[in-house]
């Protein structure tokens, strides 16, 4: 019996620092709910593209478009902490320090506040020139998971556009009114030249990778809790088979040196995947090629007991 008390307290103390973890990236959307976004404030739109304010316009103290960026931070209606696009006004922020993926679940939640909620229409970019429509926003429904659109899952995005529906035209807040854009799906991706990192042929890293991967390791670091992803490739030289091993012995010296800086201790997820010459990103057919297809990939996103709380 007193052992399954204490049972009873590890477990409860498990749940405990779980939720805890968790807790620190909850953001309100409203007095009774709120949305968890697994990487915190690094997620969240960084600068504005472009901002075409709609007509009718909102009063001038909702239409600084600056406050879409960063994390939501609405109080009340009458502070004006978000900006309203006007009707059928469109607003393109970019991410400069992260981007998004359609990965499993919901991808994005569009902070769109105030009384009424306004219909808006939500197209992503990869470049911030071709436009793939990603969802719309309407009634209240404020999330957009990629993948019913059919997004790849490959493609990381760093832009999104926004644009009013002319639901709501009159009042003094004309058009959405958007407090912050978030990436749910956040990622944030580092492609290596193997020739940086590894001596040709070689899968000890050489010393000058030290202050490479000494930086990538403080980029982690701004995220708590997530799981790192190393991906290596090579180009289409030598044999199939030689290559997909020294991919993979690639991936785990950085692996291992990326514990070693990070510490044992520390609560990221690795994951690794070797492909050798199987996934070039172009054509082996000149010099200039073979280097782009010899790479490392690096991509921190959500941590794995985030993927597991969540039901589809
Ligand atoms: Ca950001
Ligand atoms: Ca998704
Ligand atoms: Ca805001």
């Amino acid at each position: 019996m007193r052992y399954l008390f204490f049972l009873w307290i590890i477990l409860a103390s498990m749940l405990l620092n779980e939720l805890y973890a968790q807790s620190e990236n909850i953001y309100k959307i409203n007095r009774h709910e709120s949305v968890y976004i697994p990487l915190g404030k690094v997620s969240f739109a960084d600068s504005i593209v472009g901002f075409n304010i709609g007509n009718p316009l909102p009063f001038k103290k909702y239409s600084d478009s600056s406050q879409a960026l960063n994390a939501p931070n609405y109080t009340t209606y009458d502070i004006p902490n978000y900006v309203s696009l006007g009707c059928k006004g469109n607003l393109t922020v970019a991410f400069t320090d992260n981007g998004f993926m359609n990965l499993r679940g919901n991808d994005l939640y569009i902070f769109e506040v105030g009384p009424s909620k306004e219909a808006a229409k939500i197209e992503i970019s990869e470049n911030g020139d071709e436009w793939i429509f990603a969802g719309n926003i309407t009634g209240g429904k404020s999330i957009i998971d990629l993948e019913d659109q059919n997004i790849s899952s490959e493609k990381v995005f760093y832009f999104v556009r926004i644009t009013d529906q002319k639901k709501v035209c009159n009042s003094k807040t004309a058009g959405a009114d958007i407090d912050a854009i978030g990436a749910i799906n956040c990622v944030i991706k580092i492609t290596f030249n193997t020739e940086f990192l590894f001596d040709f042929d070689k899968h000890e890293l050489k010393p000058s990778a030290d202050i490479i991967l000494q930086q990538l390791s403080e980029t982690i670091q701004k995220v708590e809790n997530a799981t790192i992803l190393i991906e290596g490739h090579t180009d289409s030289d030598g044999k199939g088979a030689y290559n997909l091993a020294l991919s993979q012995k690639r991936c785990l010296s950085v692996e291992k040196e990326l514990i070693f800086l990070l510490g044992e201790q520390s609560t990221y997820d690795y994951e690794l995947a070797s492909y050798g010459e199987n996934n070039p990103k172009v054509l082996n057919n000149t010099e200039e090629n073979k280097q782009l297809n010899r790479r490392v990939e690096i991509t921190i996103l959500p941590p794995q007991s985030y993927y597991r709380s969540i039901k589809n």
